[in-house]
């Protein structure tokens, strides 16, 4: 087996996330991936003690969406938006309790309470095929992205991959088809977007 340098080192402490809000706004795009990596990145924040009625999760129809969408969400962070987290993944159990569920609202929104977020990830999937269209998209919504938090001043975790191959984009999902599944890059989001949450409540 060869050594790698590679990845990130864990923090000097463990960040403690149950006072936190956090939005996970996604692409619809390779659903199946965007679906491993969005429950990565929830696995995490709950592990981390982010409680179901303060994760809000929506979707967007591509990844050149994204950084709007972020932008918004984080200016309307006060507002009704989105499915909360409980709603979304009813069916599925990371460990912790349900938590009570959110007020519904007309139109399938849910009421949310009235706080700003402390850090929105941004999740998309691009592949690369046969045009330029890969490189334009890849290209403007990095830096987008970056725009958006720089100026609202609200982390926005980078999760968009951006994989030449399906192959590529399944194995950072933790889907991968060979004997190595990979690694579920949601969860690093998760793990920072708490991470930067507690770091701009305090950096404030
Ligand atoms: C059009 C397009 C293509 C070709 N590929 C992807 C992709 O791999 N991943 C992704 O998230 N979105 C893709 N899109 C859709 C664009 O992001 C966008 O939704 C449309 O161009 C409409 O603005």
């Amino acid at each position: 087996m060869s050594l790698t340098i590679k990845g990130i080192s864990q923090p000097q402490v463990q960040h403690d996330g149950s006072a936190l809000r956090i939005a996970i706004v996604h692409a619809r795009w390779n659903d199946t991936v965007i679906k491993a990596l969005v429950a990565g990145a929830i696995a995490k924040l709950k592990e981390r003690g982010v409680k179901d009625n303060n994760i809000i999760v929506e979707s967007v129809p591509g990844s050149f969406e994204l950084p709007l969408a972020a932008a918004k969400i984080i200016e309307g962070g006060h507002v009704q938006i989105g499915s909360n987290v409980t709603d979304l993944l009813g069916g599925l159990n990371f460990g912790n309790p349900p938590s009570k569920p959110s007020t519904p609202v007309p139109g399938g929104i849910v009421s949310m309470p009235n706080e700003p977020f402390d850090a929105v990830i941004a999740i998309g999937v691009l592949i690369k095929g046969a045009t330029m269209h890969f490189e334009y998209i890849c290209d403007s919504v990095s830096h987008a992205l970056m725009k958006v938090q720089l100026d609202s001043g609200v982390p926005v975790i980078f999760g968009v991959l951006t994989a030449l191959t399906d192959d590529q984009a399944l194995e950072r999902a933790g889907l991968g088809r060979g004997e190595d599944l990979g690694h579920n890059h949601g969860e690093d989001w998760g793990l920072a977007a708490v991470e930067m949450g507690s770091h701009l409540r305090r950096w404030k």
